[in-house]
């Protein structure tokens, strides 16, 4: 992290600060997984962020904006810890809680809905793909989404957030959010926080169709990969998975306008720490045939450790919700003053 992108304003440098998080709206998908826990996981252990707080949530809140049956509601996010860890996360080195249990999240995020314009959440692309044609039946929550995950980073003064692809417009959401509130108020007291979006695979996409992004909550189980998929499932996924009749093309270029076969090197590339271009290196002139059981392996032998220790976290959900449970006194302890600090901000009595 340079001194240039630590979430400074016009007049204050602020400590940087690593937050983020995840739905429990479902089973962990190698999106998120590609696309998010992994840098968690990198960032969590990179030497320039030393003493840098990492903070991890599972976050419910969010979930419910959309309908979940609450047994599964619990399994998820229990699932969801236990992904965390068998990834790579360390409590003790990390911060993991679910969101609901740091209420500072959601008072934040009220004087957020009174800061924010309907104009601004009107032109979210996720508003707009998940309440579709039907937006006059879609949740109160699920428009002012934005306005909770701004809550959710600006609650720690977090600088730093990793996240896919399609997150980026949430989070210049949360920077026009603490923009207008420095404004409004004259003051210089939240950060505007940067995006951390890296790696191969930012935006991993559907098996079924390469211009859809893979999703928890696609209705076909064959168009993602589970992270408790077994080895039978993913070979299965990937062997099903819709590509093109060509063979791989040895240059990246090669891959325009290949939606479905870029996706599948990307997603080697990233699961075997490399770049795109080293992997057509590798595999260029190869059909489809011959790749997607390499992919399969290498996408078998990567996951297959993270989901036999999900598998074995899960059998103790007791001593996950202890880990929350304590995870959620820190957080707390963070965002409590932060919050408080807001609401003399705002004129508020207390
Ligand atoms: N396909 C993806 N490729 C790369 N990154 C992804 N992420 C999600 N899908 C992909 C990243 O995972 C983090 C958590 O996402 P989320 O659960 O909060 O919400 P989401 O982005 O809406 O994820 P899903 O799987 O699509 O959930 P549902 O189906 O419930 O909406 C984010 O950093 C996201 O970028």
């Amino acid at each position: 992290m340079t001194e240039a992108t630590q979430g400074q304003t016009e007049g204050k440098t602020f400590q940087p600060r690593v937050f983020s998080g995840i739905q429990p709206s479902g089973g962990l998908t190698l999106g998120n997984y590609l696309g998010a826990i992994r840098r968690f996981v990198d960032m969590q252990n990179a030497e320039d962020l030393t003493g840098v707080e990492k903070i991890y949530c599972m976050v419910d809140q969010h979930a419910i904006t959309v309908w979940q049956n609450p047994e599964d509601l619990r399994r998820n996010t229990r699932e969801l810890a236990a992904g965390y860890i068998a990834a790579g996360l360390d409590p003790s080195k990390s911060i993991l809680f679910n969101q609901s249990q740091v209420a500072e999240h959601a008072q934040l995020a009220w004087i957020f809905n009174c800061v924010a314009r309907m104009g601004w959440m009107q032109r979210m692309t996720q508003w707009k793909d998940k309440a579709g044609k039907n937006q006059q039946n879609a949740s109160l929550g699920l428009f002012a989404y934005p306005s909770l995950m701004a809550a959710d980073i600006l609650v720690y003064h977090a600088t730093h957030v990793p996240v896919g692809e399609d997150q980026k417009q949430h989070i210049e959401l949360t920077r026009d959010i603490a923009i207008k509130f420095n404004n409004d108020f004259g003051v210089d007291f939240f950060p505007i926080t940067e995006p951390v979006i890296e790696g191969a695979a930012t935006r991993v996409m559907s098996l079924r169709d390469g211009s859809k992004k893979m999703s928890k909550s696609d209705p076909s189980d064959m168009a993602r990969i589970n992270m408790t998929d077994d080895a039978d499932a993913i070979a299965q996924k990937i062997r099903k998975a819709r590509t093109d009749p060509d063979a791989l093309p040895s240059e990246v270029e090669g891959l325009e306008g290949r939606a479905e076969a870029r996706n599948l090197v990307n997603i080697y590339a990233a699961l075997n720490d490399q770049t795109v271009a080293e992997v057509l290196r590798d595999v260029g002139g190869k059909q489809f045939s011959d790749f997607k059981p390499m992919l399969s392996d290498l996408a078998v032998a990567k996951l297959s450790p993270i989901s036999t220790e999900m598998a074995r976290l899960m059998e103790t959900p007791d001593e996950i919700d202890a880990i929350l449970r304590k995870g959620a006194d820190r957080a707390r302890a963070m965002a409590a003053p932060i919050l408080q600090q807001a609401y003399d901000i705002v004129g508020m009595i207390r």
